[in-house]
């Protein structure tokens, strides 16, 4: 089975330029300006765009949090993420009972018959022992090079200072990265037990319970830990200006330090907590303000930001009214188990579908950055960093056929009846969008055709990540 995508304009990390692409199978098997090929489908890109699908490198499926679990499951979230033009997610195993491994296939396992795109997982240490450090050595023959650990959640998830050094420098020998949630941990438990003592509740004390200056503090003990394990690292979730300022001092240094943002840290700040439906935004870390926005950006033009990912974990706004979902109805519960107490708000946003819509809009759009940063910073860098390329992440002779066919003057109303996130609200309700991906493709089948579904659950493979690049 052929497909050739005629008349299109190929946008890679590197240049944008009129070709012709042939599909066979899975592949793409040539480019060039014009191609013939009898025996394909055709596929009139005229006027379109040809973008290696997007990848997002941090979401959480299924993920169990409080009373309950984020909304999506495989099958959902890797739908939704197709619609918006992404065909691969990486999300994260935690780090629960019995070895690495084991938790590692029961994350499988979730995905298994379920996925409708293409994953792979990062690996949580949140307890290390000497048992621990030695399956590190694992995960590469299980197809996992990137670990992640954490500053903050103490006596859940938080590793001690020397705990992340050996597991950094452990992960740096067997060619595994290590990506840090970097906030303070001990801060953010003083400040939430006395916000609540003093009656504090609503959603705007999540943020104020955890200072930013934890994260840009937090962030250079993470590059500074790297440096001294000789050891990559990546941050996660960056949304102060500091973590951009430290993560520029590490490189300056030539620390092989990395870094993302997410949309949500971009276009939303504080304020939006103090709204009365502000537990919408709660998410950890927490939005900040325009000035934290505006040193996100100009990380993001200027390279000390590699890549925007999302974060994905969404929950339901109201999860004691159902909502319609391919056809039944659907009800998790959500937001509003933290009516009366801003920490049993589940923490997480939707986004993995708007990703790339919005940040065109307002990226490209608004000429912050070109296409090709556009396609570097939402496929092709999260595919080098973790170890993807180049079967995803570009277009390529031998790559994965993975495109999404991009529109960049169609122009819509967004929210939550175009989303497909299995949630009941969307963060940028009634936005209006100019870009837009049209069509959608999974190793040479289409998936999503103005915006109809032709994905299947199961169709998605867990991917065998190689050793990743430090960019
Ligand atoms: N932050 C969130 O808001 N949700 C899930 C995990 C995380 O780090
Ligand atoms: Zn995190
Ligand atoms: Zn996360």
């Amino acid at each position: 089975m052929k497909t050739l995508i005629k008349n299109g304009t190929l946008v890679t990390a590197e240049s944008s330029f009129q070709a012709d692409l042939l599909i066979e199978g899975e592949h793409i098997i040539q480019i060039a300006p014009s191609i013939e090929a009898i025996d394909a489908e055709v596929v009139d890109a005229s006027g379109q765009l040809v973008l290696p699908g997007g990848i997002d490198a941090h979401v959480h499926i299924n993920l169990p949090m409080g009373e309950t679990v984020s909304s999506d499951d495989y099958y959902t979230g890797s739908k939704a993420a197709a619609f918006g033009g992404t065909t691969t997610i990486i999300d994260f195993v935690s780090q629960d009972a019995g070895s690495l491994a084991e938790n590692i296939a029961r994350k499988r396992a979730e995905a298994e018959g379920k996925a409708a795109i293409d994953y792979n997982l990062h690996m949580n240490i949140t307890r290390f022992d000497e048992s621990v450090a030695e399956e590190l050595a694992d995960l590469p023959s299980l197809g996992i090079r990137s670990i992640k650990v954490f500053t903050a959640y103490n006596n859940r998830l938080r590793l001690g200072d020397g705990e992340i050094f050996k597991v950094m420098r452990i992960a740096g020998r067997h060619g595994l990265l290590t990506m840090v949630h970097a906030e303070n941990g001990d801060v953010i438990d003083v400040l939430t037990a006395e916000a609540l003592a003093q009656g504090h509740t609503s959603p705007i004390w999540h943020a104020r319970t955890r200072p930013g200056w934890g994260e840009v503090e937090a962030s250079l003990r993470a590059v500074a830990l790297a440096a001294q394990a000789e050891a990559p690292v990546y941050i996660v979730h960056m949304n102060m200006a500091g973590e951009v300022d430290q993560l520029a001092y590490g490189r300056a240094h030539d620390v092989p330090a990395m870094g993302e943002t997410c949309p949500q840290y971009l276009f939303f700040s504080e304020k939006d907590l103090e709204r009365q439906d502000g537990a919408k935004w709660v998410c950890s870390p927490p939005l900040r303000s325009p000035a934290d926005q505006d040193g996100l950006w100009h990380g993001i033009e200027t390279g000390t930001i590699q890549v925007l990912a999302t974060d994905h974990c969404p929950f339901f706004y109201d999860g004691t009214k159902p909502i319609l979902y391919e056809g039944k109805l659907v009800s998790i519960p959500g937001k509003e188990l933290g009516k009366d107490n801003f920490t049993r708000i589940p923490n997480g946003l939707p986004g993995v579908g708007d990703r790339l819509p919005v940040f065109w809009t307002h990226a490209v759009g608004a000429c912050r950055i070109t296409p090709n940063q556009f396609v570097a910073l939402t496929s092709t860098n999260p595919a080098r960093i973790f170890g993807l390329y180049p079967q995803k992440g570009c277009l390529a002779v031998g790559s994965d056929a993975d495109l999404a066919l991009w529109d960049p003057n169609y122009e819509l109303t967004y929210g939550v009846h175009v989303a497909q996130h299995r949630t009941d609200y969307n963060l940028y309700e009634g936005w209006q969008l100019k870009g837009f991906p049209r069509q959608v493709f999974l190793r040479g089948k289409r998936i999503v055709a103005d915006q109809q579904w032709f994905g299947k659950a199961g169709s998605g493979r867990y991917l065998m990540a190689h050793p990743g690049e430090i960019l």
